[in-house]
């Protein structure tokens, strides 16, 4: 398999940004523009095709990969595809409510389609055991008319189970057991109508929703859930909003209803946050990245709401993941810039953080996401997506950091997460939506990293 290689590596002391000072105390700087991020229409955009590339030879290939700059190098592997294409020019690959639909992939990836919604553009994608009985986790998607999208499979099948319709795009979104009148977890959303909802799963596989909760005037960007808050008991919500606030929603209210109580003002709406693995006799952490350009890590204590800066730079950023380490190794975040920037900020003894800038990605980052993507366990890999339509996976070698294109798909990038959805493989699986209007999974061929394949048991 071919692979970009990225001109960066841990030596290259131009290229790792400073790390930024500790700081607690409430953030300040200036409120975003005007522009919402989540809803795009799905018309517009240029129709023109991008001319196809000039064949040339494997000698010529690596020169130019050798002189021009990691990013550029990267886009040479890329197909041509037109990701500002109109909805238009789509066709339907299949119907995966019938049957397995592939997709083309890069090499050494299978791609399926698990939802093709049409024109209607899809913000976020995760995947949660939403229905206990079924082994597999259930895919979730929120799409651009308010929709949220529940995905059971069956061997390579996907059945959707649409439920919320709020007319307007659906960010948000979290599962945990927030509410003790329930039992088990809860899907919470909202989104650009300021409606946060509570989607509950039942045994016979059926989902209701109800409305717990109404912010006038703030669009709900990004909602993280778990014992966040000593000063209430139990488990809350946590909603950031733009314009930029955090409430706390309790499920204390009359009727099944919850309370909202607004704990900060915020500079700019954070756009994707991660709770962290809880460290004994400390308080919960939650990374949150934002459209102002700073990666913070939030907690709160019986006083309130600590902000602690662990990297800025003047762009905006916004998408974070942790990485799922092993015990005793150092807690390791993975964010971008909206500009294509892509970083590892890896936690030191002193408890600050060391940034490293690991990739100079095309424009319009749209996803992050930590898994293991390669066969080797000892390589650490990252997962990108954006507006280039590229879902691309950055592996780190012995000669530094390299880029793959594992799909790409027909329009811009929005939210990429990884997922345990195919056991037939030793890797982590992929979710990809975004303006192409549909969920995209992305696995390993099966056999990968595991030992068995020298027995043909994967043919
Ligand atoms: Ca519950
Ligand atoms: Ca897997």
């Amino acid at each position: 398999m071919r692979t970009a290689p990225i001109a960066l590596t841990l030596a290259s002391a131009a290229l790792v940004a400073a790390c930024a000072a500790v700081r607690t105390g409430p953030p300040s700087g200036s409120l975003p523009g005007p522009r919402a991020e989540g809803p795009p229409a799905a018309t517009g955009g240029r129709a023109a095709k991008r001319p196809p590339r000039t064949p040339r030879g494997d000698a010529a290939r690596a020169r130019a990969a050798r002189a021009a700059p990691p990013a550029a190098a990267a886009q040479d592997a890329a197909p041509a595809v037109d990701v500002w294409a109109e909805p238009a020019t789509w066709r339907a690959a299949g119907d995966p409510s019938q049957f397995e639909v592939p997709l083309p992939a890069g090499p050494g990836w299978n791609a399926s389609l698990v939802l093709d919604n049409g024109t209607t553009g899809i913000w976020t994608v995760e995947a949660f055991q939403v229905f206990p009985m079924y082994g597999t986790p259930e895919v979730v998607g929120l799409d651009d008319k308010g929709r949220c999208h529940v995905l059971s499979s069956y061997s390579g099948k996907w059945a959707d189970m649409p439920t919320i319709h709020d007319v307007k795009w659906l960010g948000g979104l979290a599962h945990a057991d927030v509410d003790p009148r329930f039992p088990g977890p809860e899907l919470y959303t909202g989104g650009e109508r300021g409606n946060l909802y509570q989607v509950r799963s039942y045994e016979q596989a059926a989902l209701d929703h109800r409305l717990i909760a109404f912010l006038p005037g703030m669009e709900i960007h990004t909602l993280v859930a778990g014992d966040l808050d000593p000063r209430t008991p139990g488990a809350e919500l946590f909603v950031f909003t733009r314009p930029g606030g955090l409430y706390r929603a309790t499920p204390t209210g009359p009727d099944g209803g919850f309370e909202i109580a607004k704990i900060d003002d915020l500079p700019g709406r954070v756009r994707d946050a991660v709770v962290l693995p809880r460290e004994p006799g400390r308080p919960a952490e939650i990374a949150c990245v934002s459209r102002a350009g700073w990666v913070r890590i939030l907690s709160v204590g019986m006083d309130g709401p600590h902000w602690e800066t662990v990297y800025e730079d003047a762009m905006g950023m916004g998408r974070i993941d942790v990485r799922a380490g092993a015990p005793g190794e150092p807690l390791v975040l993975y964010t971008c810039h909206d500009d294509g920037r892509v970083l590892r900020l890896e936690r030191q003894p002193d408890r600050t953080f060391r940034s490293e800038l690991v990739y100079l990605g095309p424009q319009g980052t749209r996803g992050v996401a930590s898994g293991r993507f390669d066969a080797d366990p000892s390589v650490e890999t990252i997962a990108i997506f954006g507006y280039s339509g590229r879902v691309e996976i950055l592996s780190r070698r012995a000669d530094g950091w390299h880029a793959e294109t594992a799909f790409t798909d027909r329009s811009k990038g929005h939210w990429l997460v990884a997922a345990e959805l195919d056991g037939r493989n030793a890797t982590t699986e992929l979710l990809a939506s975004g303006y192409g209007a549909r969920i995209v999974l992305l696995a390993r061929p099966p056999g990968t990293g595991r030992a068995e394949t020298s027995t043909d048991i994967a043919r």
